[in-house]
């Protein structure tokens, strides 16, 4: 499906897609009152240089998986929005680096957001839909969902705790990279936050071994690993190009067919070991 040699493909995605957190020299992030919100340090100051990274889809493949042992080996693990780890050890681990999640979660379940415990560890990340290559100010005065307050609420009640906002222009040079490689028309919606996650840690690690975004053996109808609800649309997609975005990632996996099968994981360079 993809047009691209693999190499080819991880140097557009090295050279193409700027993942950068907002600052404070951001437009409409430049006041008085946006300096006390965003984090002093910028993220690669806050996480260190990273060897091997784990990142966790939230699918209900992962149930039964016995996958925790080897997730938690890594030097950093991602999870995803409300994804959790007590009662999942076995099959999810327990460690979390970095949790990305989407300003829908921030704003619609802001009460859940800012009470749960399961948000209090790690770095935090939340991301918003932005219109197609919007420009800065015009996506702060229309964000998808408005999470802006919710997200100083929360930076007020955990003032210690890391928590950027994606750039979303970061979405939109990703989405670009999804259509050139694909042979049918894609719908504009934003890739997803796995898929958003994955090209994140390839530009922290060297390393970033995915698990259960491809399906393993244990693909099921089961949407995540902690709840009990079916849709098909979970894991092949409905809003996000989720099956563009698995074409292209399996198409740069370093791995074996045979780890996708059994544990769901690919293996993807981080940026800083590819060379164009
Ligand atoms: O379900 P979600 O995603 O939180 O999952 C995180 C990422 O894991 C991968 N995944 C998940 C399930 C599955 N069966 N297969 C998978 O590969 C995907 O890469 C997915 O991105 C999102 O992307 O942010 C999403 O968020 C949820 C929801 O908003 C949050 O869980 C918060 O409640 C969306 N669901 C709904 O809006 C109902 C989902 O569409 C996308």
């Amino acid at each position: 499906n993809a047009k691209l040699s693999p190499e080819k493909l991880l140097c557009q995605l090295r050279d193409r897609v700027n993942v950068t957190m907002i600052q404070r020299s951001d437009g409409p992030f430049g006041t008085s009152e946006w300096q006390q919100y965003l984090p002093g340090k910028s993220l690669s100051e806050t996480v260190g240089h990273l060897g091997r990274c784990a990142v966790v889809s939230s699918a209900g493949s992962l149930k039964s998986s016995r996958l925790g042992q080897e997730i938690d080996s890594h030097d950093a693990v991602l999870r995803f929005n409300g994804a959790p780890v007590r009662g999942f050890q076995d099959d999810v681990g327990q460690k979390t680096t970095i949790r990305l999640v989407n300003s829908q979660l921030v704003t619609v379940e802001e009460q859940q957001f800012l009470r749960e415990p399961l948000y209090n560890t790690g770095i935090l990340i939340v991301w918003d839909p932005a219109p197609y290559h919007a420009e800065i100010h015009e996506w702060y005065r229309k964000p998808d969902y408005n999470f802006f307050e919710s997200y100083k609420a929360y930076r007020r009640a955990h003032p210690e705790q890391p928590f950027y906002i994606l750039n979303p222009k970061m979405q939109w040079q990703l989405w670009d990279i999804l259509q050139e490689n694909s042979l049918e028309h894609i719908q504009p919606n934003p890739p997803s936050s796995g898929m958003l996650g994955i090209v994140l840690m390839m530009t922290l690690c060297d390393q970033v071994d995915v698990y259960e975004f491809l399906p393993s053996k244990r693909q099921t109808d089961i949407c995540h690993y902690y709840q009990k609800f079916h849709d098909h649309a979970c894991t092949m997609g409905a809003y996000h190009p989720l099956l563009f975005e698995k074409n292209l990632v399996k198409h740069m996996n370093q791995g074996t067919d045979e780890d996708i099968y059994t544990h769901g994981k690919v293996t993807l360079p981080g940026f800083r070991k590819v060379h164009c």
